[in-house]
């Protein structure tokens, strides 16, 4: 239980490295987590990137033959998969572990153990879902799985069993996280600290949790449904039993498409933090982009049909998506218009955070436009399972989601880590991966309207799709070279980069006002918050004539004297079991049960660990 103490700076010799694993697995501490939800995301991140490859090389010329059909369909598959929940998802999770807490001027989250629950449970899911590659039977049937390609008759052995189980481990997680976020942020928030107070980063945040609880459970019933189809012989997809499959469909995009902006809000949230700090402005019209923001995530839950107009859903539902969707891109806009207005008349710096937002804007943007352009029904009629659409939603999720994310990488990096990345190295990052990405996809809209499906294996020669598919597979090499030199520049600076500052950027929300990295307690002293931009304002004051404010330097505090919760193995004995008793059900009923005793008994033990006060005292 001295292992959270055992490694702050200064009071003990070096730590062995098994003392050093064991804090890391027993860990609780919520910027540990988010280091850890940051290393699995990137560690995703590239084995969804090697797919991707992958499947260029196949199809860089007609006729390739580096790949089986069946590889390829595993493949995109496991590509679509893990790119979403196993790479953009816990790269978001990995900031609101890490800033949440520290943006709102709190210790840690609400539930530091069920905190690590989620990690535990969420890497757990994504082994089970690898070790598919081991066990020779990888899903096939596409991210979005649909019935009948599901079912045992179509789909015998366990590809689909393993995705299945998979995503029901993940979601498992989500839902953990998404509570324990929604409770850390109503009540952990420092005093004065009201709700429009709140830094756009933890807003947009605020939003994806309500989204996650909400979206989730869509999924977990279907997922259910689709379990008792394929363990039990129930026919809830089959249209031969007089089902419609289209339940499937309707199940899983009432999940699907708030998912997107799951993907998506975390990178918004980001970027209304980087744009200010560059252009030494307060974000243009924060409150718009806050109600701006709930309101995609309320008209999220309403708009899931525009992936089914090609399925015949009748004049009536397809005007009333087709205008949802429309709507949709009005708060959207809005923010857009927000960000532009706070980069008008600023202090530009253009720094590698900077450069990431700007490509975020300009590339969702594009992604924005196609999207508007298939939420009408006759036009996606046309473009619907194209090249097109694999344009669209690349522009969203890497021209949106990855950039965003990584000018967060690049913004907090020295927050984190205690180092700024070498600056030079990260405008290369950017510009090579500008450059690759627009390469990659931008001919991707032309292969889509001169008529090439998505998810074919290979091509005749004769169609007219050799020269930009050739063109396309060039570039996606440009991107894996720019998170090369991303990778060589994280190797620099932790050897040689200087220590960073507590606010290298001169920025203006609380996470800067502690050292970086911070002290495992976070805050000395709780502080009081009067404004949404409260380190600015009391660095320079609030621009209208207002001093700046001068806190009073605080009183040396004892760290010992700050309770912070202590280690615990629980979380990650849970998990394991979890996946015992999930893997079970490709094994052995023996093991289901198993698993579901030891389930049962890490959970009480869980649930009863400081039922007693710990020895020392627990708060
Ligand atoms: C090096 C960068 C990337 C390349 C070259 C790439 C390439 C591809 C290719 C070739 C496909 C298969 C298209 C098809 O045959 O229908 C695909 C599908 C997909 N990609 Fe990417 N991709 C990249 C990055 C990403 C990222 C960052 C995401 C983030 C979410 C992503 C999400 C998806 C999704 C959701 C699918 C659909 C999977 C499916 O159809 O089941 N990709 N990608
Ligand atoms: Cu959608």
């Amino acid at each position: 239980m001295a292992t959270q103490v055992a490694f702050m700076p200064g009071t003990r010799a070096k730590p062995k490295t098994l003392e050093v694993i064991w804090s890391w697995l027993t860990t609780v501490d919520h910027k540990r987590i988010g280091i850890l939800y940051g290393v699995s995301a990137y560690v995703f991140f590239l084995v969804g990137g090697v797919e991707a490859l992958l499947m260029r090389l196949q199809l860089a010329r007609p006729d390739g033959t580096l790949l089986s059909a069946q590889t390829f369909n595993e493949l995109f598959t496991m590509h679509g998969t893990t790119m979403i929940f196993l790479a953009i998802m816990p790269m978001g999770a990995a900031f609101f572990n890490f800033i949440i807490p520290l943006q709102i001027g709190a210790r840690d989250v609400a539930f530091p153990r069920l905190n690590a629950l989620s990690y535990w449970v969420f890497l757990s899911g994504a082994l089970f879902l690898h070790s598919s590659f081991l066990a020779g039977s990888v899903p096939d049937a596409g991210w979005f799985g649909y019935a009948n390609l599901t079912t045992r008759q179509f789909s015998p052995g366990s590809h689909v069993d393993f995705w299945m189980l998979g995503l029901q481990i993940l979601g498992l997680s989500s839902l953990m996280a998404g509570f324990n976020f929604i409770v850390t942020i109503i009540n952990m928030r420092a005093p004065g600290m009201t709700l429009m107070r709140m830094p756009l980063f933890t807003w947009m945040s605020f939003v994806v949790q309500f989204l996650v609880v909400l979206a989730f459970p869509a999924i977990t019933v279907a997922l259910i449904l689709l379990m008792f189809d394929r363990f039990f012989g129930t026919l809830f997809f089959s249209p031969a039993a007089g089902a419609d499959p289209l339940l499937w469909q309707h199940l899983f995009w009432i999940f699907g498409h708030p998912e997107v902006y799951i993907l998506i809000l975390p990178a918004m949230g980001i970027v209304s933090e980087v744009l200010p700090t560059f252009s030494r402005k307060p974000l243009f019209g924060a409150p718009v982009v806050i109600y701006s923001g709930i309101m995609i995530g309320f008209f999220g839950f309403g708009v899931w049909s525009h992936h089914m107009f090609s399925v015949g859903m009748g004049p009536v539902a397809d005007s009333a998506f087709s205008i949802a969707t429309l709507l949709i891109a009005v708060p959207t806009g809005v923010k857009i218009f927000n960000w532009i207005g706070t980069l008008w008349g600023g202090a530009i710096r253009f720094t590698s955070p900077l450069l990431f937002a700007l490509g975020f804007i300009s590339m969702f943007i594009m992604g924005g436009l196609s999207g508007v352009m298939h939420a009408s029904p006759p036009v996606d009629l046309q473009q619907t399972d194209s090249y097109f659409i694999v344009a669209h939603f690349h522009y969203v999720l890497f021209g949106g989601s990855i950039f965003g994310l990584f000018a967060g990488v690049y913004y907090w990096w020295p927050k984190i880590f205690g180092k700024v990345l070498d600056e030079r190295l990260g405008q290369v990052h950017f510009w090579v991966m500008f450059i690759g990405f627009n390469v990659t996809f931008f001919p991707m809209h032309f292969l889509g309207l001169i008529g090439m499906p998505r998810r074919i294996y290979t091509y005749a020669p004769d169609l007219g799709w050799n020269f930009w598919n050739f063109v396309s597979t060039v570039g996606a090499f440009i991107i894996a070279l720019s998170f090369v030199v991303f990778m060589v520049n994280v190797a620099k600076t932790s050897r040689w980069g200087a220590p960073a500052p507590a606010d290298p950027w001169d920025a203006r929300t609380l996470e800067w006002t502690i050292s970086s990295p911070p002290p495992v307690y976070n805050f000395a002293i709780i502080p009081t918050v009067h404004d949404r931009d409260e380190f600015w304002i009391a660095k320079y004051g609030d621009g209208h004539g207002a001093p700046p404010r001068k806190s009073a330097p605080a009183p040396p505090v004892d760290p010992a004297s700050i309770h912070m919760p202590p280690p615990s193995y629980w979380p990650l004995l849970l998990a394991a079991a979890i996946v015992l008793t999930i893997s079970g059900l490709l094994i052995s009923m023996y093991q289901v049960i198993l698993g579901g005793l030891l389930t049962l008994y890490c959970m009480a033990r869980f649930m009863l660990e400081y039922h007693r006060p710990a020895p020392g005292g627990h708060h």
